[in-house]
């Protein structure tokens, strides 16, 4: 494109026309949605923008663009394995799943807070533990421990939205094995861990409440505030909390371990959608961690429901400085170089570029928060997420407008500085339907390599064959190594994937068969040592008063007992240890009309309680994974009497 950029409002629908027609139609329509809005009409407008029904709505692109010759091939043979591995949240299912990136095959699924037949996980006994009795969670942001800026293998943290937890997945078993409540907090979203070195993982509160919220000032929202909460990653225990006024929305940290950032929308602290659009500008708050751990240290806390709370609300100072954006700023991504955090506008079509090395300045009051923007481009409405090329270029999801928009950092800075002469939008593509996390290969560390972006959209609508009233979302895969972007792969995904990252396949090592050092085996193994039994060997019934403790070794195709007695309603606890040493033999322990099902990996030990039948009678527990050509045989009858 030869002309510059424009500056009447006409000139910007003009470039937008050219860009992508789409965009300009729909930021038409964007806005006089918005007035509606604005006027206290219904709040529709974040699901009309594409491919659907009605008005001068029509259907967004052609579908299935060829990719260009030159671009990459994502097919992934039979026998071939993926390049990377996708770690994904599972939105309200509750879960992480790793899928294959370029194949986006689905390769499992984590469960975290929610109960699984499968494996067992919310009725095991140490997954009963974790989760407290709550069966439920709602995922959004899944990101892997880091060291030196890039990923160190050995640990995957995931949010719970709905309950305020942070959990950890160990990857060498892609299993949970920690849960840490996040107290004087509502809608934990965003989540980022230090990426200098396994550190702090910083957690944000996205909804005001009361501090503490024990039943004051229930109808003085102005006493509302939420808190930037930083867990220990190693320990996973809360270090402190920063206490501010607005609504915390994601979260990012840089690579050298200063700052962590939170977008801040509703810095006008309202309660409904009116209230919360009102102001015209927003904040990214940054959070002086040095500062902090200072102050912490000091003393100069309030301990609210045992956490150390820094009162941060009001002025800028030594804790946060407030870098003014546009209004309701949605995610913040800080670029592979360390150098800017990019700041996507949501109700606003730009994104802002905050220069990193700057803010120490800032903190210092030699210059003003606002000076550390250092470009403002235009990239569509509704941006939401960048993801990043480590060539210099961010790629924006954008919402409304349905494309993804990649565009220049320099450009941008210098077209933001008075260049005429620049244009950083370098392209864009549709994509189905209303993205809103994107991402890319190890973009969210200092190893961003451009090769693949997913666009994660929240409607398939018409992508797939028809499934009922909930269609599944749609992953999309986008080439990112020829000038123009290429969507090479749709890839359907149950509710409702959120983010996602993508991570070099050498970067991950998860053993085949466990190797027995998670916390949970020191549980039991204390009861087998009370017990006198050796879990790798013995299967033997324990009485201890109404408890029957069973322990049992399963290898394929027996388990250790073939059968076993207890009393009408007493309280069961089977121990399973599998004692196969073969990779992917994992074995099941389901028992008949009683609700038990779980999984016990190779080398594994599991440990499920339930109560025996009030009904004397028969009741066969068998293995539920297929395992050997006598995995039917494999079985024993648990004989209740009265
Ligand atoms: Cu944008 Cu929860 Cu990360 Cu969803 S948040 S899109
Ligand atoms: Cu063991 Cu099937």
């Amino acid at each position: 494109m030869s002309e510059g950029p424009k500056t009447t409002e006409e000139a910007r629908e003009n470039d937008l026309e050219e860009l992508s027609p789409h965009a300009a139609r729909s930021r038409r329509r964007f806005l006089s949605q918005l007035s509606a809005v604005a006027g206290g009409g219904a709040a529709t407008w974040h699901i009309v923008g594409c491919g659907g029904e009605g008005g001068d709505n029509t259907p967004a692109v052609t579908h299935d663009e060829p990719a260009e010759v030159k671009g990459q091939d994502p097919h992934v043979g039979p026998g071939q394995l993926d390049d990377y591995y996708g770690f994904w949240s599972g939105g309200q299912s509750g879960e992480i799943r790793i899928l294959g990136v370029p194949s986006m095959r689905e390769l499992k699924r984590i469960p975290v807070f929610n109960r699984e037949s499968a494996t067992g996980w919310g009725q095991t006994d140490f997954s009963k533990k974790l989760l407290g009795g709550r069966m439920a969670g709602d995922t959004h942001h899944v990101h892997l421990s880091y060291n030196n800026g890039t990923y160190d293998g050995r640990y995957v943290y995931v949010n719970d939205k709905m309950s305020a937890r942070l959990a950890r997945v160990r990857i060498a078993t892609m299993e949970v094995d920690k849960i840490v409540d996040i107290p004087n907090s509502q809608g934990t979203h965003g989540i980022f861990p230090q990426r200098h070195k396994t550190g702090l993982v910083v957690c944000n509160g996205e909804f005001r409440i009361p501090q503490p919220n024990t039943g004051n000032n229930l109808d003085d929202p102005t006493k509302y505030a939420s808190m930037h909460t930083a867990i220990d990653g190693e320990t996973m225990e809360l270090q402190w909390q920063v206490m501010v006024e607005g609504n915390l929305d994601l979260a990012a940290t840089d690579y050298e371990g200063k700052y962590s950032f939170a977008t801040c929308y509703n810095s006008e602290g309202g309660v409904t959608l009116e209230e919360m659009m009102g102001a015209d500008q927003d904040f990214l708050y940054v959070f002086n961690l040095a500062n902090i751990k200072a102050a912490v240290e000091a003393g100069k806390v309030t301990i609210i429901n045992g956490a150390k709370v820094l009162d941060a609300r009001g002025a800028d100072g030594d804790y946060i400085l407030r870098v003014p954006v546009p209004k309701s700023p949605h995610g913040v991504n800080v670029s592979p170089d360390g150098k800017y955090a990019i700041v996507s506008g949501k109700l606003s079509p730009t994104c802002s570029v905050v220069q990193i090395d700057k803010l120490a300045s800032a903190f210092a009051g030699e210059i003003k928060p606002r000076d550390c923007v250092v470009a403002e481009p235009e990239v569509g409405l509704g941006p939401l997420h960048t993801a990043f090329d480590g060539k210099g270029n961010a790629y924006t999801s954008i919402f409304i407008d349905s494309v993804m928009t990649k565009w220049n950092i320099d450009d941008a800075i210098k077209q933001y500085s008075g260049d005429t002469s620049v244009q950083p939008i370098r392209d864009k593509v549709d994509v189905h339907y209303q993205v809103g996390h994107t991402n890319a290969s190890m973009s969210e560390t200092k190893e961003a390599d451009g090769k693949w972006l997913v666009a994660l959209c929240k409607f398939s609508k018409d992508r797939y064959l028809n499934v009922g009233m909930l269609k599944p979302e749609n992953d999309q895969l986008i080439d990112m190594t020829m000038d123009k972007l290429a969507i090479v792969h749709d890839g359907p995904a149950y509710s409702e994937p959120h983010d996602a990252v993508i991570v070099r396949r050498d970067l991950i090592k998860p053993l085949q068969v466990n190797d027995r050092t998670d916390d949970r085996f020191t549980m039991y193994e204390d009861w087998a040592k009370e017990d006198g039994v050796d879990l790798m060997k013995d299967s033997k019934v324990v009485h201890k008063g109404q408890i029957v403790r069973v322990y049992m070794t399963s290898q394929a195709p027996k388990f250790g007992l073939t059968e076993f007695r207890v009393k009408a309603g007493a309280e069961v606890q089977i121990i399973q240890t599998n004692i196969d040493n073969v990779d992917d033999l994992s074995h099941g322990l389901a028992v008949c009309q009683h609700d038990v099902n779980m999984l016990v990996n190779p080398q594994d030990t599991q440990s499920v309680t339930f109560t025996a039948s009030k009904t004397p009678g028969v009741y066969w527990y068998y293995c539920s994974w297929f395992c050997h050509a006598l995995h039917l045989e494999m079985r024993g009858r648990m004989i209740v009497e009265a």
